[in-house]
């Protein structure tokens, strides 16, 4: 099995840390769907990463269904409860997360066009759902231990993604000061050997 992925896509953190949890061996292919002579879309048809091969020559994608399918191949570290109430509410915390993530992603992109071309409205409205995303997972974490409650899951590993995200292309994005709880989250993530061996190289 291998995972073709760059090492800064916070989805593919994702799935790195889903692996590094359930203890599955799996090769990594560093891959920037960005280079010109890229093979990502050999893999994947949109020509994003991750993608997770299989034995068998079978492609996954995205990262949420490389994550479920990690989860079912293995009952080590669950990370998606089973009961379907709690498992939707783990799914909702990740699109909420990977939904930060998507807008992050969307700046960056429109930054790297001449600065003519960049649209301030689109980039404002980007913004805007990184504020209210980061608003909604404060709200939703309150004082509980982890996201989804008392134990360590998906949502955890989804949310621990977005926010080094935002430290990694968005440093001026202070979500320390307006959130104490999800600082003590990432705190208690970062001590976690599957978030501390997945850091992302600093550009
Ligand atoms: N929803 C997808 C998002 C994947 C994604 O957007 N990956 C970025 C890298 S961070 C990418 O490959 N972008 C290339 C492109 O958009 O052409 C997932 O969860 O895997």
């Amino acid at each position: 099995m291998k995972l073709i992925a760059s090492y800064t896509s916070p989805y593919a953190r994702k799935v790195r840390i889903a692996l590094a949890e359930k203890k599955i061996e799996c090769d990594f292919v560093e891959e920037s769907p960005w280079a010109a002579q890229t093979t990502v879309p050999n893999y994947n048809p949109l020509g994003k990463v991750p993608v997770l091969v299989l034995d068998d020559g079978t492609t996954l994608f995205d990262s949420r269904v490389i994550v479920e399918y990690l989860d079912t191949v293995s009952p080590v570290s669950r990370l998606i409860p089973e009961p379907n109430r709690q498992r939707i509410v783990v799914k909702r915390w990740e699109a909420l997360a990977d939904g930060v993530c998507d807008a992050a992603v969307a700046i960056v992109l429109e930054g790297k066009r001449p600065a003519r071309q960049q649209d301030k409205d689109w980039l404002d409205r980007q913004r805007g759902k990184i504020d209210l995303g980061l608003k909604e997972l404060g709200n939703e974490l309150g004082e509980r231990a982890w996201c989804n409650g008392e134990a360590y899951s998906l949502a955890d590993i989804a949310t621990g993604c977005a926010l080094a995200y935002l430290d990694l292309r968005h440093a001026a994005i202070d979500w320390r000061a307006a959130y104490p709880n999800l600082v003590k989250l990432a705190e208690k993530l970062a001590k976690r050997s599957s978030f501390a061996e997945t850091i992302p190289p600093t550009p």
